[in-house]
């Protein structure tokens, strides 16, 4: 396509809009600092996720690793305590496991009522080959004591202010489960300082905070770990709740096992041409195979099955695809996955207070000769008041605020959780911050 045909389209409204985010190498930046970068639609294409395609959910800042001065430091509740080296490492049975990573907080976007947080919608996810040695042969050299219940883990990012540092805990079974890795290669190469050089992670079939990436620390423990991410955050009900509900703390477990899920990837934007139209996506669970994927283009009353692709690994996403040929018309499309453990993918959300595991295929699409009216992105923050660039820019930038869609106690308990950590925020300045906000970011 020329430069002028290309100028003349997106003048005419035609091509995809980007939410008003501007793209990199095939992501939506979503939020630039900390890092927080969307896979787009497209991306569901492939099976296996180029590291260009990739997300990369930072809570805060990408530190820079120094492969000589790097030690993994091993205690706790081991028998001998311990440093690795990353050449000893590199030295020991090294093993591949193709599979999910995904955000807990991937399509929280849609979740109603909003609640705070990254507004992740489909792309917080990509399907990676991971290479690196199991995580019960590095505990095997220090030996771990009998009563050992949690292994925790720290990265080389420290948060600025009093925040939190992002420190996690897996349950020692799922520690010594043979999938469960430290990898230093992601698809075939050394792991990009973005997704956690030198060392990373791995627990298939789990959400995604529980990948801790730039690994130095291993530290086995004989109760919960009471650190923030683990305490507060990462949290959801044991039971389903109503919508809205506010759920008190000892009724909320940690987030763990990836649900059900399938994306419809395909038709990439919600308004399409009356012609033939490949509806596709990926469908994936927590380590259980994918048996079959069903769609239907009129809101549930009639479905059909998709075709599976030909890749497939336990903890993969495994492709599907379905040809249609729609007339004009409103339509609303879904899709329902299977597992060969029996489950089907839900057709209404699980709502619950942090927006986690969204795993609902609900798409509405306009099918039009027409072009597509273009949609008003939220104001930017050129008139903020005094305090705001004090308040928010120590850890972020106007994006992750703008994203937001917020009510006015929501707003309150955002800007306390803020203080909390460290944000600068003056009290004779608090009332009208509190208004703009409200005022502009709203549900
Ligand atoms: N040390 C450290 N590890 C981390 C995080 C982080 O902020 N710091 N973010 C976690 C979260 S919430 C997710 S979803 C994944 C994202 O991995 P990626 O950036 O490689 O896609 O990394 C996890 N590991
Ligand atoms: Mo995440």
């Amino acid at each position: 396509m020329t430069r002028r045909a290309l100028l003349a389209l997106s003048a005419g409204g035609l091509l995809p809009g980007l939410r008003g985010a501007e793209s990199r190498a095939g992501l939506i930046i979503n939020s630039a600092r900390p890092k927080d970068y969307e896979m787009k639609l497209e991306g569901f294409q492939d099976w296996i996720t180029p590291v260009e395609n990739f997300f990369v959910r930072c809570h805060h800042y990408v530190p820079e690793v120094d492969l000589q001065a790097w030690r993994l430091d091993i205690g706790g509740r081991v028998d001998r305590p311990g440093v690795l080296s990353f050449e000893q490492l590199k030295g020991m049975l090294r093993t591949t496991v193709i599979g999910v990573l995904e955000c807990a907080g991937n399509g929280r976007a849609f979740y109603e009522p909003h609640m705070a947080g990254m507004q992740w919608r489909y792309g917080g996810v990509g399907n990676g080959r991971w290479t690196g040695v199991r995580l019960r042969d590095v505990l095997a050299k220090t030996g771990v004591l009998d009563g050992a219940k949690h292994i925790l883990f720290d990265g080389a990012d420290v948060p600025p202010g009093t925040m939190p540092d992002f420190q996690r805990t897996i349950p020692i079974e799922k520690a010594m489960h043979e999938d469960t890795l430290l990898a230093f290669e992601m698809n075939g190469k050394a792991l990009t300082a973005d997704h956690g050089f030198p060392l990373r992670l791995i627990v298939p079939g789990w959400a995604g905070d529980s990948w801790v990436k730039w690994v130095t620390g291993i530290k086995a423990l004989d109760q919960d770990f009471d650190g923030f991410w683990m305490k507060t955050a990462y949290r959801h009900p044991a039971k389903p709740v109503a919508p809205g509900t506010a759920v008190p703390p000892a009724e909320m477990v940690p987030v763990s096992d990836l649900p059900l899920k399938s994306v419809i990837a395909s038709p990439t934007t919600d308004w399409i041409r009356p012609q033939p139209v490949r509806i596709s996506g990926a469908a994936w669970a927590n380590g259980v195979e994918i048996t079959g994927v069903e769609v239907s283009t009129d809101g549930g009353s009639t479905w059909r099955s998709a075709t599976l692709g030909k890749d497939r690994s336990r903890y993969a996403w495994r492709l599907w695809q379905l040809d249609w040929t729609p007339a004009e018309g409103k339509y609303e499309l879904l899709a329902r996955a299977t597992d060969a453990a029996g489950n089907r993918q839900p057709l209404e959300p699980q709502w619950n207070p942090s927006g986690y595991l969204w795993n609902v295929a609900r798409r509405q699409v306009v099918v039009s000769k027409d072009s597509a009216p273009q949609a008003a992105g939220p104001p930017p923050p050129v008139d903020a008041p005094a305090g705001y660039r004090t308040a928010c820019h120590g850890c972020h930038g106007d994006d992750m605020v703008q994203m937001q869609k917020l009510t006015p106690s929501q707003w309150d308990r955002e800007l306390k959780k803020m203080e909390g950590w460290g944000a600068q925020i003056k009290a004779e300045e608090r009332d009208t911050l509190l208004k703009y906000l409200s005022d502009r970011y709203k549900p």
